[in-house]
Order: structure tokens, then sequence, then C-alpha cells
């Protein structure tokens, strides 16, 4: 016992002389942590016999109880100092006279995705749009990925609840593909649409946000083949960064819903940390290919009349390429400073004859 009570009075007056919240933590896992002076102390407890535990197991759990609230004050007095410093620091003076400087800024995904419509609806291509909630017929589905399907596991999927009426599996849209499907079966074919929109992946890391942007195309007629896929996509990427003879080439790969499929990578220069675009390298930029037969089917396309290519790619990547922005993480904390830096005047409306850099 007088071990508890010599540890117990050391460590409340080391608590008290902490200096830093990072400190009380030190302190924290020095006394309670695994191998803490606490800790192991109650370990004792276990070759003791049952009298002896009952006496001494109360008295380690008020030492506990006593350093844990000790702890937590402590910390809470940093917190509320760390609060006030900054509400000083932060302060915002409501009754100064206006600035007369243009104050909203546009995000550069939407820039991005301006650039990229303009792109297209110059190769004659119109935007469609669908659901962030989608059912998992349109999402998976249709796109041939029967139930059992291995890919399907690949996107990860924030699952919602069932629909009440008829128990269908509902879920946030992992890519814009349903968009596409939901488009062709509700006209009637030639189609020529790019979708771009948020998508979500339960994924998160230096390079995935669990909600990222896409942007994916379709094209049907009657007798399109990869030679249109490769000179719309040759046109694009070229547009897109503004360089009129940038290399590319297009990789055989494979996914569900196209066949024959690719992914095109573009020429780029890799050096000292840094990443060009257009150079002797190579950088995968997208994924695409011919529409699968089944694909039509199901959204109710005779293949045997029609054909066309899809592709996709995502459209937050696109912007960390062209304007040079490190931290993808940074795009969606809304921070209006960051927004400052990176973000575009909003009437800077990019056009293909204008706002585009040649
Ligand atoms: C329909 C038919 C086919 C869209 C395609 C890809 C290849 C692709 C990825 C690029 C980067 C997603 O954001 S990403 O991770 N996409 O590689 N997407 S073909 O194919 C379709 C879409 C709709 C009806």
């Amino acid at each position: 016992m007088d071990d508890l009570d010599t540890l117990t009075t050391s460590l409340l007056a080391e608590i008290g002389r902490a200096e830093s919240a990072q400190a009380v933590e030190e302190l924290r896992v020095a006394a309670l942590g695994k191998k803490g002076s606490i800790t192991l102390l109650v370990r004792t407890l276990g070759a003791m016999d049952a009298e002896e535990r009952k006496a001494k197991g109360q008295a380690f759990n008020v030492a506990k109880d006593r350093i844990s609230a000790a702890l937590d004050a402590r910390k809470a007095e940093f917190s509320a100092r760390e609060m006030d410093a900054r509400l000083a620091f932060e302060k915002i003076d409501v009754t100064l006279p206006v600035r007369h400087e243009a104050q909203g800024r546009i995000h550069p995904v939407s820039q991005v995705i301006e650039e990229i419509t303009a792109i297209f609806a110059d190769m004659g291509f119109t935007v469609a749009e669908g659901p962030d909630i989608e059912d998992d017929w349109h999402n998976f589905t249709a796109l041939n990925l029967p139930p059992e399907h291995p890919a399907r596991q690949m996107h990860d999927t924030f699952y919602l609840p069932s629909r009440p009426d008829d128990g269908t599996s509902m879920l946030l849209r992992t890519h814009t593909s349903p968009v596409q499907i939901r488009h062709m079966m509700s006209g009637k074919p030639p189609y020529r649409i790019i979708a771009p929109g948020r998508t979500y992946r339960s994924d998160s890391d230096q390079t995935h946000t669990p909600m990222f942007h896409q942007v994916e195309g379709l094209v049907i007629d009657r007798d399109i083949h990869m030679g249109h896929l490769k000179g719309c996509l040759e046109e694009f990427v070229r547009a897109i960064f503004g360089i009129p003879d940038l290399t590319y080439r297009l990789r055989p790969s494979h996914f569900p819903f196209t066949e024959p499929s690719a992914e095109m990578d573009i020429g780029c220069t890799r050096g000292g940390g840094e990443l060009k675009i257009g150079g002797p390298d190579w950088l995968e930029i997208l994924g695409c290919g011919m529409v699968h037969p089944k694909v039509l089917e199901y959204a109710g396309v005779d293949p045997a009349q029609w054909q066309g290519f899809a592709f996709g790619l995502g459209i937050d990547r696109i912007a960390m390429l062209k304007y040079g922005i490190p931290d993808l993480r940074a795009f969606f904390d809304a921070d209006v400073r960051w927004l400052r830096h990176y973000g575009f005047s909003a009437s800077d409306v990019p056009t293909l004859a204008g706002g585009l850099v040649r």
C-alpha cells in the first residue's frame, strides 16, 4: 500500500507540473499504458490470495481513477488554453468595412469539370447526370458484374439500408457508369455523352478519399471502332494538358464492362520528386474500351446494330497533375485559405477558345 500511495502522490505531482497536452499524454502512457507503472502494480494482484486481492484491488482502482481524472483535467486546461489563443489570434472584427475584391473562388475540381466538358462539347458530347444513391442493379449487374463477381469486392462499396418495399440493395455509386445505363434505357441511340460527378468508395489514405470525382464517357453509334476511341482520347489528353504533340500509348487491360479494354498512358518527366506532363516516361491517365455487348443488352441496346466505346478517369487526379496541387485530402477540407491559393476566378470561365492554356 505504501508503494501505491507513494506512486500516486508522485504521479499527481508530475501531472500538475506537466507543461503541455503532449506531456500529459506521455504521463498517461507512463502510468496507465500497457507497461505503465500503475498497470504493472495492478498486475501484482494476480499473485495475491482472494482476501488480499479484494482489499488491494479496491485501493488500486481508486488510485487509477484519481490519476485518470487528474490527467483529463490537466489535458482540458491545455485544450482551453489553446482555444483561447486561437480565438484571440483568429478574431474577426465584423465592424470593418467590406473589402472591394472578388471573394468567391471556383474549386479546382469544378474548374477541371468545366474544362473537360468544354473539350468534349467541342466533339459533340453532352453532359448526363444521375443519382448518387444507386441500386445494386444499375451500379453493378448492368455493368456485367453479376452478384458473385470478384470485382465487386474491389469497389469497397458503401452500402445503405435496403429498400423496405422490395428489398432492393441500395448503395452510394462506386463509379458514374450507372448514369450511362440510365441514359441508354431512357432514350434511343446514337449516344455521345459524358457523365462527370461524385463517386464513393470506402477507401482513405494519401491518394484516396471516400468521396472522389470521376468523368466517364460513352459513344454508341452504328460503326464505332477502336480508331474512334483512340482519336477522341488523343484529342482530349492533348487539349486538357495544353500540349498539342503530347505522346501517349494504349496498353491492353481488363474491365468487366468493356471488351477489349485498354489503359492510356501519357508522356511525362519524373525527377527530384517532381512530375511534369510531357516527356519520355509514362503515366497512367485513364481506362477505356469497347462497351461489352452484355452491357448493351442490359441497357436495352441491340449489340448487333449498335456498338461503341467508353472511358473513365479520376477528375481530382487530373486537377492535381494539371495545377500542381500536392495533397488530395486538402481538396475536401473546405479551408478557404487553400481555396484562395488554388481556386480560380469566377469570371475566368474556361472555354476551348479562351480559358484553356494552349
Ligand atoms: C458503360 C459502359 C462502360 C467506363 C470505363 C474505365 C474503363 C476506367 C477508372 C479510371 C480511373 C475509374 O476513377 S477511376 O479509378 N475507369 O478505367 N471506366 S471503361 O466504362 C463504361 C461505363 C459505362 C455503360
